[in-house]
């Protein structure tokens, strides 16, 4: 295995809307971003990941892209961009970007040259006379009809999100140039938007199925693995750059042939299966979250592929604290138990805003504070279905990609020193004990346990490029020995919310969310969401 710089990176990623807002428009932008990167270099970050930041309607938040060489104006301008870059560098800190690309805003000039006639364009999409029974990522059929005509286009998200054509070798270079826009810009790298999906084979129906019908047709077509590697070979292996995709629906097997070193398609994947332990079938049916079954998906992703992009969150996921641990009586506890799993398992770690200082779900009341299209699609089909309006309102609290995506929570002021307006989504009212500041203070603080970890990891052979092998334990309790040539160290972390036994090991406590200085005084119990590594 090689040692590239994207193994021992720690990666953080930025929903650029939520995160610092510098002109009081209640929206995070670039400069905001500038203004946090010391903060960020403290935490000892290497690499941004940066959410959509280029012009869009902002119906999916930037994931509907309407220029993709442009900047946002709710962001800043293309210098604030390119000072980004250069300030990002003078502190060490690389830039990824998302990369878009299985579909564009409708109100892209190339869709909107589309709809009003222009042949050309209109092969940059999937324009046809007969739908298929394809179903939305976001609920729902997957073709619009064009007004005025007897067609309908194809698009695999909302309706302001038409599917790309990537049979058309126009598209293909469109999108090559893009890259170059960005890779010329300085940038280190992307991550691809649910990339194991832009190459339809064909239109035909599918069979019919829970979620998502029509899947078979699109999903890791040898056509995807083809366009991967020539993006490879035409762009990426010209600037050295990183990808990481998002990759939805795999297993580690259809993973390895999305990453593996020898296939020259991408550097590594975002898996799922993990995100999916609390679930039934869709995200929306929820069940009660056991530990065992996180464990279990985790090992089999640790034990089925060479590498892998770990993370508990993102800007489509619930809060970690609350989904993994006990946000109201252990959070502190539970938030750096997190930090453990997430840092000390073999694979490249992602962490999220706010995870560093244990941000919880949002703490929204009423639907009309949900700004989320997924949710309100969601919504809507619901109230068709008749379900009761309470059921609902349950249902998408405990899921809405809205709870990832409250602003950022850095003092105890009114707009949690996020915002001087009104802010864009309702700030969670725990800011006032939930917040960068105070936390930073603390010399428990959970700031100063995830540098504390950071720097572990960073001087850990075993940590960094070790192999994974698990040990027996009790249930819930995620026991793993990480091990490189010259060092050998044991991850313990208790996942349930209750004392359990720990299994028979010895060592030396590198590190422990309850500040224990050995495991004698443990007695043989881990308390609950207890974590250790140990040498
Ligand atoms: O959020 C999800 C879990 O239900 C996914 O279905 C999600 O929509 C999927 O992982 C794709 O996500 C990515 O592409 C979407 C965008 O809305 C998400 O924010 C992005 O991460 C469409 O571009």
């Amino acid at each position: 295995m090689n040692k590239e710089w994207w193994r021992n990176a720690i990666i953080y990623q930025i929903y650029p809307r939520s995160y610092k807002d510098t002109d009081g428009d209640g929206i995070g932008d670039i400069p905001g971003i500038i203004e946090k990167l010391d903060y960020i270099k403290g935490l000892g970050v290497d690499c941004i990941w940066l959410s959509p930041v280029y012009a869009s309607p902002n119906f999916d938040n930037g994931y509907d892209i309407s220029d993709y060489k442009a900047i946002h104006p709710d962001f800043g301008t293309m210098e604030d961009f390119d000072r980004l870059v250069s300030e990002a560098k003078a502190r060490d800190i690389k830039i990824i970007m998302d990369l878009v690309i299985n579909h564009t805003s409708d109100e892209h000039e190339w869709f909107k040259k589309a709809l009003a006639g222009d042949k050309k364009y209109r092969d940059y999409y999937y324009f046809r006379e007969k739908r298929n029974n394809w179903g939305s990522f976001f609920g729902g059929r997957t073709w619009e009809k064009v007004p005025g005509e007897d067609m309908y286009y194809l698009h695999l998200f909302s309706k302001k999100q038409p599917d790309l054509n990537w049979k058309n070798p126009d598209v293909y270079n469109e999108i090559c140039d893009i890259m170059r826009f960005w890779l010329d810009k300085g940038i280190a790298g992307f991550r691809c938007d649910v990339i194991n999906v832009i190459y339809k084979n064909s239109l035909e129906n599918g069979k019919r199925r829970l979620v998502l019908t029509g899947l078979e047709h699109y999903l890791s077509t040898d056509g995807c693995h083809e366009i991967l590697k020539r993006l490879q070979k035409d762009v990426l292996s010209k600037y050295d750059a990183f990808t990481v995709g998002e990759t939805v629906m795999v297993d580690p097997d259809a993973a390895n042939l999305l990453m593996g070193e020898d296939r020259k398609e991408l550097n590594m994947v975002f898996g799922f299966e993990h995100m999916e332990c609390d679930q039934r079938g869709v995200k929306w049916f929820k069940r009660r979250y056991s530990p065992e079954r996180l464990i279990a998906a985790l090992d089999k992703w640790q034990t089925g592929c060479e590498w892998t992009a770990n993370y508990l969150e993102n800007h489509d996921q619930p809060r970690s604290v609350s989904r993994f641990g006990d946000a109201e009586n252990l959070r502190k506890e539970s938030a750096k138990m997190l930090c453990v799993l997430n840092l000390a398992l073999r694979g490249t770690p992602y962490i999220y805003q706010g995870e560093e200082i244990g941000m919880t779900n949002g703490d929204f009341d009423r639907m009309s504070e949900i700004e989320d299209i997924e949710s309100k699609n969601v919504a809507k089909i619901l109230k068709k279905f008749l379900v009761p309006r309470g059921a609902i309102k349950k249902m998408i609290k405990k899921t809405t990609r809205d709870n990832a995506r409250t602003p950022m929570q850095w003092d105890h002021s009114a707009g949690a020193g996020f915002t001087d307006g009104m802010p864009w989504l309702k700030i969670n009212g725990n800011h006032e004990w939930i917040n960068v500041e105070d936390d930073e203070k603390n010399e428990n603080g959970v700031i100063a346990f995830y540098k504390d970890m950071i720097a572990l990891r960073k001087q850990s052979d075993a940590l960094q490029f070790g192999d994974y092998s698990r040990l027996e334990a009790k249930k819930g309790i995620y026991a793993f020995v990480r091990k490189a040539e010259k060092e050998t160290l044991t991850v313990l972390i208790n996942m349930n919310g209750y004392s359990e036994k720990m299994p028979e090991i010895t060592g030396r406590v590198l590190i422990s969310n309850y500040d224990r200085e050995n495991l004698e005084e443990m007695k043989g119990l881990m308390k609950p969401y207890e974590a250790l590594i140990l040498k």
